[in-house]
């Protein structure tokens, strides 16, 4: 286990043990993503290219006879954040509103499966929110493992990341698609995850930027980010109208001709669609191919096509994006939902210094805050977490 990943586990363990007096049942984490390419495609069945962080959200649990569903969460600065008790029984979409919502919303779901006690649970993590790494999907990913591990009921993955979606999508009412909880449940270290989201179709392929002396930089812009402010839901909206001129199930059976025969206001969102799966595509024949510096122009690519085609960037990650093309990164991207969040750079080892420097210069110059950068490397996905007190 990484030492993020076991500090983030006792962490939650310690605060369990403080809150309830004894040691939890268990403790499971999940991870946060970068998405390498493939950006607002997974709700049109297209393809995706993410790798989990090594920042996770662990949830330590134990079952509660009951039926009460107990949250806490545990803050940088240790400090414990308590959820109002909920009834598993009771649970229904509205009935719990905030960041309680989306534990209570996995609990809503797999309650639907045979899951029906009540359980404490206690998140410790280090998956920056609202940074669009997917802290929410993490915590989601984590609180799901552990209630089924208390339950005893077998995992399957891609099952669980549907019902993850459900918890999202009806009772936390963000309309997303399946990258994310996909990538925090079935990436793996040092591979990114090609997921073709129509079959399901998943592919571990490799990925080490660093032995070709380059890095993933993550820079979150600090701009915030949700996909519950309704422009994520509006872009859905729209390709799914389009989608439904064409004739298609979705924009994935979609070709360049399609995107020409669409009304103008359309025309961009499918544009960008059927262009950037087809990015994903070449990205995987280039890292079969053993390359990794021809990925740059790619990332550069769809992050343009973000940006002026679907219209989901915003000026700081503009203003990072360009930064870091021009202190020497061979590409860039915002990644996920957009309107805030982060981006990332593809950036050689030896230009990480001034790549950085040039970013937060960029927002000096403009009275930002500055931004966080790090450099990612593919991570493990989500799973028990076994330590042992030596
Ligand atoms: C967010 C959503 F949660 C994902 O489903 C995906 O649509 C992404 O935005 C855009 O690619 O992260």
């Amino acid at each position: 286990m990484s030492l993020g990943r076991e500090k983030q586990a006792r962490r939650a363990a310690a605060a369990f043990g403080r809150l309830h007096g004894a040691a939890p049942r268990g403790v499971w984490s999940a991870p946060g993503r970068v998405n390498l390419i493939g950006e607002h495609t997974d709700y049109n069945d297209g393809f995706v290219l993410p790798f989990a962080l090594p920042n996770r959200t662990a949830v330590a649990a134990s079952p509660r006879a009951d039926g009460l569903l107990t949250v806490a969460t545990l803050g940088d600065d240790g400090g414990v954040q308590r959820a109002e008790p909920v009834e598993v029984a009771a649970l229904e979409p509205g009935a719990v509103t905030g960041w309680a919502a989306y534990p209570a919303g996995v609990a809503w779901v797999l309650r639907g499966h045979g899951v029906t006690s009540g359980a404490d649970l206690v998140i410790a993590g280090d998956v920056p929110a609202g940074a669009g790494l997917s802290s929410s999907h993490a915590l989601e990913c984590a609180v799901a493992l552990a209630l089924l591990g208390l339950a005893g009921v077998p995992e399957d993955r891609p099952e669980i990341a549907r019902w993850v979606q459900r918890a999202e999508n009806d009772f936390v009412g963000a309309p997303t698609g399946l990258l994310d909880q996909t990538a925090s449940l079935l990436c793996t270290e040092a591979h990114v995850l090609f997921l073709d989201v129509r079959s399901g179709k998943a592919e571990q392929v490799p990925f080490d930027a660093a032995a070709s002396g380059l890095e993933v930089l993550v820079i979150d812009t600090r701009a915030h980010h949700s996909n519950l402010d309704g422009g994520y839901g509006a872009r859905r909206a729209g390709c799914e109208e389009a989608a439904a001129l064409l004739g298609v199930p979705a924009l994935r059976d979609a070709g360049p001709a399609d995107v020409d025969r669409l009304p103008d206001r359309l025309k961009p969102l499918a544009r960008h669609v059927v262009a950037e799966n087809e990015r994903v595509l070449r990205s995987v024949d280039v890292l079969r191919a053993g390359g990794m510096a021809e990925l740059g122009p790619l990332l550069t690519a769809s992050h343009e096509s973000l940006r002026d085609d679907y219209r989901v960037s915003c000026p700081e990650l503009d203003v990072a994006v360009d930064a870091a093309l021009a202190a020497g990164a061979l590409g860039a991207r915002m990644v996920g939902g957009g309107f805030g969040g982060s981006a990332i750079a593809l950036t050689p080892v030896e230009r990480h210094d001034e790549v950085v420097r040039t970013v937060l210069a960029a927002y000096a110059r403009r009275g930002w805050t500055a931004p966080r950068t790090f450099p990612a490397v593919p991570s493990a996905g989500a799973g028990r977490d076994d330590f042992t007190d030596e």
